[in-house]
């Protein structure tokens, strides 16, 4: 059988768990080849006091013309977090040079989160991020996401299901087809995504175990595992259930490390078992 291939756009952060040094393994323990399409260098990540950031944005044009003079194919492009505007449009070109019709594009539309954008961020981002969601088969956007990319006030929690319905239906008149709201809750114990197929009109709700502690990169270790679990062959409401059950599982590896969170979480512990139910 014919090995699939993703290509993960994201930034190496050297410390911190999360982008390119969690897509990579993530993707990878699923029999999937992972390619990289590194966006920066950093040495830990933006939540870090005092990180270093060497932009490659240089990089991204050449690399790609390599690839398209080869004619290279990708079953899956999937993009997280982008430094600047101007890498948010080179993505948008890669699509435009690299989606075939058996390419499926999943952008998480790295913003924020508890209704804050991340460090190095301002107010032009989500409108950039907008144009990119419209190249996008997949979104996979959290709350506070959602919130600056429908231009919506953000809603922490105590929000009812017709408000995420609501959202779901505004953010897939940005293009995309399929939506997941992640981080979505409707109780103290409960935690998890809805999903939207604008194609069918299906919601889809899937809860997993809340657990209340905050580690840094389990949006990138969810969107990581979506992404292997849907290019694996795994329908869109199943692979985002894989995806909630094994983020669940890897806060609960971390949980006793509350205070280390900026590390991110112990996915590593996971993977055999991860590997074992579907790749
Ligand atoms: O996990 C998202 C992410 C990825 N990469 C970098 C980040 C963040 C979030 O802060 O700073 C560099």
């Amino acid at each position: 059988m014919k090995q699939k291939r993703a290509v993960a756009i994201n930034d190496i952060s050297c410390i911190g768990k999360c982008s390119l040094t969690v897509a990579l393994p993530i993707i990878s323990s699923l029999g999937i080849e992972c390619a990289v399409l590194p966006t920066a260098l950093l040495s830990a990540h933006t939540a870090f006091e005092g990180f270093t950031f060497c932009d490659l944005t240089h990089q991204i044009q050449p690399i790609a013309d390599h690839w398209s003079k080869r004619g290279e194919r990708f079953d899956t492009i999937y993009s997280g977090y982008l430094g600047s505007i101007e890498q948010i449009e080179l993505v948008e070109d890669f699509i435009d040079r690299f989606k075939g019709d058996d390419t499926t594009v999943v952008i998480d539309p790295v913003l924020g989160d508890h209704g804050r954008l991340y460090t190095n961020f301002n107010e032009i981002f989500p409108k950039e991020m907008r144009k990119l969601c419209a190249r996008a088969d997949i979104i996979t956007p959290n709350l506070t996401e959602a919130a600056f990319l429908t231009g919506r006030e953000y809603v922490g929690e105590g929000y009812s299901e017709e408000y995420i319905k609501e959202l779901l239906c505004e953010l897939s008149k940005l293009g995309a087809k399929k939506i997941i709201l992640t981080g979505v809750t409707f109780d103290e114990k409960r935690l998890g995504v809805a999903c939207y197929d604008s194609l069918t009109g299906e919601y889809t709700y899937y809860q997993g175990e809340r657990i209340e502690s905050m580690f840094h990169g389990t949006g990138d270790v969810w969107a990581s595992s979506f992404a292997a679990a849907y290019t694996k062959g795994y329908e869109f409401a199943k692979a985002a259930q894989i995806a909630t059950d094994f983020t669940v599982k890897c806060i609960k590896a971390t949980v006793d490390d509350k205070d280390e969170h900026w590390y991110g979480v112990k996915f590593e512990c996971c993977l055999p078992e991860f590997c074992k139910e579907y790749a």
